[in-house]
């Protein structure tokens, strides 16, 4: 008996019958097939032509709702701006933006279902987080610069070529570990390389849902393993959980020199949501909070290519960095005037957006849009990001990279880089928009401005750090390099 060919046959089966047609699904039209065993071609097509799919699919069902099917099961893909308003208007009883995330990560098996029957970690970005980006301004920028220092050598005048979307995302690891906990522990290697690996181990939790679902707790351990990289952040976090609720239960909750960090403000959150505070519980959300991490790399990488292919930028980005800096020094207020540089990242999110279907909900109960078209509880939409973002209708020449695209004569009234708009959804939409978005924000840009002032900056234009897309989600280029020789 070949087992091999056993379990790939079992794999076979289950695919067959995740993207079998309900009959629900039938009057929704597709892009390619629907019928049962040829539906699985068009899931694999999906995964290396992801984009000319969504495209297609945007030009040959305007402003209707279309589905395709993928390894995640059916996507139901609704084109146009209007769609994003109708979907941001239903309510998460109606449409929920998390249970579409859980499924399609498995976030039950590989985080726990708390995560999202009590998502209070939404409320530590949204709220507390975002009012400290000041308050942690200076510890950001200082991690970010001597991550940056060790990356490339200060001493030298030479040029160094680095990796670019690891190095960065070695820098954003530590930046993540200095602002979760502070010092000393931020300073421990094991630990600031928690911080940065958790994007790449959920996402294989993907696989799970090819797997029956009384064997995906023991897959779960097999394939994803996240369990081990929050049992051995717990263990870190362990002493530090326990000495903060000894001096809560000595003091309450506020007391002179409470922390001001990420695993404090996610303590209090815990226990305001009734929840018990573990050391485990609290490495789970800090693990899941660091997800964003190869995101952030990934624009960041992105912006770092345009300026270093296109020489038009450099001194325009670099007059405005030095010329707030110079006047106001390093802040949060002054990266806030950085206007080119803000457009100039509008551009990378619009052109290099991290994924290419955006605002997924998963149906809770039957939903019906304004044309009349019925979504059957339990399935999975998203609304066109691509098509919406690449529409020459709504950019001219949508096509080519405009760095200042948004930029206008009065500051006030430009599109600000964080600000979603119908025809703009790198971070959502309305009530579910990233919550992050601001904290990323900031640390991008104050990174970019950091190396275009202090370097200058080359790189291959051939190899470009995002590879496309393997499915709706981003693709990094691993062998893309970034040459820095520090300016005189
Ligand atoms: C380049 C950086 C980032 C991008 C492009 C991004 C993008 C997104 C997108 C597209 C969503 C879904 C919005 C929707 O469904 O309408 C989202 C949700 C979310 N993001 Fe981000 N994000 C980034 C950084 C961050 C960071 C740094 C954090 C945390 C520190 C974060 C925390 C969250 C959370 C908690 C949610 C769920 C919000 C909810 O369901 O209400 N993100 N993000
Ligand atoms: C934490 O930051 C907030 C403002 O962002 C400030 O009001 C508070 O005093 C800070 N706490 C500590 C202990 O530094
Ligand atoms: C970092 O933490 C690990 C435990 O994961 C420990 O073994 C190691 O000694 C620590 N390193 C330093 C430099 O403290
Ligand atoms: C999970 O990770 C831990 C720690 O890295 C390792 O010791 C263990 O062997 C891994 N388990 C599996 C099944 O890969
Ligand atoms: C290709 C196409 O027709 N796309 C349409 C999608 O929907 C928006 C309106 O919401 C139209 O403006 C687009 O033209």
């Amino acid at each position: 008996m070949d087992y091999v060919n056993a379990a790939v046959l079992g794999v076979v089966l289950v695919v067959l019958f995740l993207l079998w047609e309900r009959p629900k699904l039938g009057h929704i039209p597709t892009l390619g097939y629907s019928a049962p065993l040829l539906s699985y071609f068009t899931a694999f097509k999906f995964r290396s032509q992801s984009r000319e799919m969504i495209e297609e699919g945007y030009r040959k069902f305007p402003n209707q709702i279309w589905k395709l099917s993928t390894l995640d099961g059916w996507f139901i893909v609704a084109n146009g701006t209007q769609r994003v308003e109708e979907m941001n208007k239903a309510s998460g009883k109606e449409l929920s933006a998390i249970l579409n995330f859980q499924s399609y990560l498995q976030l039950d098996y590989t985080l726990g279902p708390e995560v999202t029957t009590n998502p209070y970690h939404i409320n530590v970005v949204r709220s507390t987080m975002t009012r400290n980006v000041a308050a942690q301004f200076d510890d950001m920028r200082t991690e970010a610069i001597s991550a940056f220092e060790d990356l490339i050598p200060s001493t030298s005048t030479e040029a160094h070529a680095i990796p670019i979307f690891s190095s960065i995302a070695e820098v954003i690891s530590r930046i993540n570990a200095r602002l979760a906990v502070g010092f000393p522990l931020c300073q421990n290697k094991t630990f600031r390389d928690l911080c940065g690996r958790s994007s790449t181990v959920l996402f294989r939790g993907r696989h799970l849902r090819f797997v029956p679902t009384f064997l995906r707790p023991i897959a779960t351990k097999l394939i994803v393993n996240s369990s081990a990289d929050i049992g051995a952040m717990a263990n870190h976090l362990q002493p530090l959980v326990a000495d903060r609720l000894s001096q809560q239960r000595l003091h309450g909750f506020e007391w002179p020199g409470k922390p001001n960090d990420t695993l404090m403000w996610t303590m209090d959150e815990a226990q305001k949501s009734g929840e018990e505070v573990t050391a485990y519980g609290m490495a789970t959300r800090l693990y899941f909070l660091t997800f964003a991490s190869d995101g952030i790399a990934m624009m960041l990488s992105c912006a770092l290519y345009e300026v270093a292919t296109r020489p038009e930028y450099i001194k325009p980005l670099r007059d405005e960095v030095e010329s707030v800096v110079g006047q106001e020094g390093w802040s949060k207020d002054s990266i806030s005037k950085l206007y080119k540089m803000d457009s100039f990242f509008r551009e990378v999110h619009r052109c290099y957006d991290l994924n290419i279907l955006h605002l997924g909900r998963r149906a809770v109960k039957d939903f019906i849009f304004s044309d009349g078209t019925l979504i059957p509880a339990g399935s999975d939409i998203f609304s066109n990001a691509y098509g919406i973002h690449y529409d020459e209708k709504l950019y001219p020449s949508a096509h080519a990279f405009d760095g200042f695209r948004y930029v206008q004569e009065d500051a006030a009234k430009q599109a600000q880089f964080t600000k979603p708009g119908l025809d703009y959804v790198p971070f959502g939409y309305g009530k579910h928009a990233c919550p992050g978005r601001f904290t990323a924000a900031y640390q991008m840009k104050t990174m970019l401005a950091y190396l275009i002032a202090t370097y200058d900056i080359e790189t291959d234009k051939a190899l470009h750090p995002m590879n496309g897309f393997l499915e709706k989600a981003f693709s990094a280029n691993l062998e893309a390099k970034v040459t820095f020789k520090r300016r005189r």
